[in-house]
């Protein structure tokens, strides 16, 4: 509710120090006593606030939820994630976000659970989301663009997010084109960019984003103990997880700003300061087959130039790509 947020949003200016009741009555408009009763609302929720008499009220402590309050807690942004629709449970929050752009959701819409039963990677893989463990999120944007800029944003929110993972946590992720972030060589986080266009304008651009936060390795099923991890594991402690949510849309909108105003360029030279692949020999598996050779960098587009052994030159729009070891 807006009365929510503006509570909120003044217990976050206010840093720990306390708030008179009538402050707040005055800041969110209503009276003190239905200032009270938000309050117990946000204890339930698992908030721990501080009243004492003569004083007021002081946040002590956050949960580590990602519902609307949390993430609206501190968020500093001017649309992405202004709009936010939490459930605990859904079978894929890209499906959720899909509709919600066709019935109209405004720019930076956020649709995010904490757990998803059908999540979904590219090409009907699966994604393994397990309950208040990661951050399960789409995003739905409405650039004026035609469609085929769409794949870029795929690379746009792999720079957010490398970059939000790197401050928060002083972690040091790289991307492994076109959609995977990997620490360590193993995938914590997976990207899905999907499209509702017009054969020449865009309408929405979904952006759904998979991150592996507080997993233990018992936590993913055994066929992706080898290739998956998580910011805990890596990282050795349990992180909040909506302190990211925040630092990823934070991220996105200024790239995403920057990128409507000078266009892709400057996106690209960040992202191939995080590529491993390139200039390595890589295998690339697409649709329609295989090709060897290397990777040479990605064009204006956003799409991936490999060189193959005749020196022949393929572009390649979408593939899993594997970086082949040199041999000894
Ligand atoms: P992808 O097709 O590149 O990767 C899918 C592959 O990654 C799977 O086949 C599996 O091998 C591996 N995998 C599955 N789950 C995990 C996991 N939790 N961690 C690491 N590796 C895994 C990547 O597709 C794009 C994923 C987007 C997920 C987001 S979550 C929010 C939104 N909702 C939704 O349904 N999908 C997106």
């Amino acid at each position: 509710s807006p009365i929510r947020k503006k509570l909120l949003e003044a217990f976050r200016q206010a840093n720990g120090e306390f708030l008179s009741g009538q402050a707040l009555a005055d800041i969110v408009g209503c009276s003190r006593t239905a200032v009270w009763k938000h309050i117990e609302d946000l204890r339930k929720e698992g908030f721990k606030l501080d009243a004492i008499r003569k004083k007021g009220y002081r946040i002590l402590h956050t949960p580590d939820r990602v519902s609307q309050n949390e993430i609206h807690l501190g968020l500093n942004t001017k649309s992405l994630g202004q709009t936010i629709y939490y459930e605990e449970t859904v079978p894929s929050t890209q499906k959720l976000a899909h509709q919600y752009a066709q019935n109209g959701a405004p720019e930076g819409t956020l649709v995010i659970a904490d757990e998803q039963t059908e999540g979904r990677g590219r090409l009907m893989r699966n994604w393994h989301s397990s309950k208040r463990t990661g951050i399960w999120m789409s995003l739905i944007l409405k650039p004026q663009l035609p469609p085929q800029r769409a794949p870029q944003f795929t690379l746009i929110a792999a720079v957010a997010v490398v970059q939000a993972i790197e401050e928060v946590w002083d972690l040091h992720p790289e991307i492994k084109w076109p959609n995977d972030i990997l620490l360590n060589g193993k995938k914590v986080t997976g990207i899905l960019t999907e499209l509702q266009a017009e054969s020449d304008k865009i309408n929405s651009i979904i952006i759904g984003m998979g991150t592996n936060v507080n997993q233990t390795i018992e936590d993913f099923p055994q066929e992706l103990h080898s290739i998956a991890t998580s910011l805990a594991i890596e990282k050795g402690q349990m992180i909040p997880r909506s302190r990211l949510v925040q630092k990823i849309l934070e991220k996105l909108e200024l790239y995403y700003e920057i990128y409507m105003k000078e266009g892709f360029s400057p996106i690209k030279l960040l992202w191939e300061g995080y590529a491993i692949s390139i200039g390595k020999e890589i295998t690339a598996r697409t649709i329609t087959g295989e090709i060897k050779g290397k990777a040479l960098g990605i064009n204006d587009d956003g799409v991936l130039r490999i060189q193959d052994h005749s020196g022949h030159i393929h572009e390649v729009y979408s593939a899993d790509i594997e970086v082949n070891e040199p041999i000894q």
